[in-house]
């Protein structure tokens, strides 16, 4: 199917420009970097085989400048892309012009992509492949009218969607009747701003919800696999900052169901690459479907702990295509947690970049540290505040954890505010240690 692909270009930065060398470089593959004029001294262009420099700090003129990155592609002769996760991960129009330039992106098809950033069509096609879906309006809603009398049958609270939103971002909940009109048209302006299109969608509000996604890998053959899920629920202003799999949450029994579903839902909809299924999971473990995600995530290695699957060399074997190993050859083992580490006050997460004076990263058997800082860096002010995801696995939760408390006890930074007490508070909470939260755990009250 597919030729070998001889050099990549990755369009990303940070520990994730890092983490894409170290799979390629396994495969015995060369790879060539992007970076802005406010990286150039990250630790990635170290390590590649090739560094071009594709514009100014401002990301929207580097890291998202399409023509000067498909440029940088062309002139180091790369054949393929690997987006990494924001930037242009999700950028159709980018992808189409990779395949214009004959580059191979790292991904999905352009086709699936396309139907997943639309939610509701996303939401539509699933309900239709008897995926359970949060109930509420089939499609976009176009007037107030129309809202109410959609809410009235679904009955209050509703949450108001972006149609082009995700990620949290576009949503309004309404307590009752008297507040749709004004959030409504709210939610259609601001909609309009933020994406470019003023399409809303109505939901039940779901009231306590966990967050627990399912990553599955499909190949050019439609087979398709789960790895597991993790469990996103602790979360702030939709920043994850702890992930972990197995989810505690999830019985048995639910946890077989869900696991099937996001197969079944792959397979339905051709799906090919590294891809996520967010589903919200409510008090009673009725889980529903709520977006996808058609990029590789920050969060992926807790399932390469568990699984001792490299997701990202897989993105590639796939693009060349190779067939997946079967679902019974995947054995899932132990517990694995992820904590971001943020370049943010503790107490108030308000970013706080600037040069890290010492640094001494933590180690051992069961630790894994994804990062690209170092002693005399100076973090940029210009993009995400990640700048360490320090992982760690062990038989049960409860070893995970202590190995975690072990790791960020030894991590030592200095110069910058971290997150790291904030996560050191987090892993004593009887409230985390008994599962006594949701997602709006973070927003009422902190640790
Ligand atoms: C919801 C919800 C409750 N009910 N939808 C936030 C992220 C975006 N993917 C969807 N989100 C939510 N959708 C219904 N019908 C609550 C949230 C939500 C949330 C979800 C996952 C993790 C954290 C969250 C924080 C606030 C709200």
């Amino acid at each position: 199917m597919g030729k070998k692909i001889e050099r990549i270009l990755i369009a990303n930065r940070g520990e994730i420009a890092l983490r894409g060398i170290r799979s390629f470089h396994k495969l015995g593959r060369d790879v060539v970097c992007i970076y802005s004029k406010a990286d150039e001294d990250a630790l990635y262009l170290e390590f590649a085989e090739g560094g071009v420099c594709v514009g100014p700090a401002d990301p929207s003129k580097s890291y998202l400048n399409i023509p000067a990155i498909i440029t940088a592609a062309e002139v180091t002769e790369c054949d393929a892309i690997f987006p990494g996760y924001g930037f242009l991960s999700e950028n159709r129009n980018f992808i189409e012009i990779c395949r214009e330039h004959g580059l191979r992106f790292l991904g999905p098809s352009l086709e699936v992509m396309e139907l997943m950033a639309d939610k509701s069509r996303a939401k539509e096609v699933m309900k239709k492949a008897g995926i359970p879906v949060i109930p509420g309006s089939e499609g976009v809603v176009e007037s107030v009218e129309e809202a109410r009398k959609i809410a009235r049958e679904i009955g209050y609270p509703i949450i108001l969607k972006a149609v082009s939103g995700g990620g949290g971002r576009g949503m309004r909940v309404v307590e009752s009747e008297s507040y749709l009109e004004n959030a409504f048209l709210a939610a259609q302006s601001e909609a309009k701003t933020a994406f470019g299109d003023s399409s809303i969608y109505i939901e039940k509000f779901i009231s306590k919800p966990r967050h627990i996604e399912v990553q599955i890998l499909g190949d050019k053959h439609g087979n398709v696999i789960h790895l597991g899920e993790r469990d996103c629920t602790i979360q702030r202003r939709h920043q994850k900052l702890i992930e972990e799999t197995p989810s505690p949450f999830l019985s048995p029994e639910t946890r077989k169901k869900l696991l099937e579903t996001a197969v079944k839902a792959g397979r339905e909809i051709g799906y090919y690459s590294a891809g996520t299924l967010e589903f919200l999971v409510d008090e009673n473990q009725n889980f529903y479907f709520m977006e996808m995600n058609t990029r590789l995530q920050v969060e992926h290695p807790v399932t390469e702990m568990v699984t001792g699957i490299d997701i990202v060399e897989w993105m590639l074997r796939i693009e060349e295509g190779e067939k997946l190993p079967k679902q019974e050859e995947i054995e899932i083992k132990g517990h694995a947690i992820e904590c971001r580490i943020l370049a943010e006050d503790s107490e108030k997460f308000i970013p706080s970049p600037g040069k890290i004076q010492k640094l001494y990263l933590p180690g051992g058997k069961d630790v894994r540290i994804d990062t690209h800082i170092y002693a005399g860096y100076i973090i940029p002010p210009y993009y995400d505040s990640l700048i360490a995801k320090v992982i760690t696995r062990g038989e049960t939760r409860e070893e995970a954890i202590a190995v975690m408390k072990e790791a960020l006890n030894e991590f030592r930074v200095t110069g910058i505010k971290t997150t790291i007490p904030f996560h050191l508070k987090m892993l004593q909470n009887p409230d985390f240690l008994s599962q006594n939260y949701d997602t709006r755990y973070l927003e009422s009250y902190l640790p």
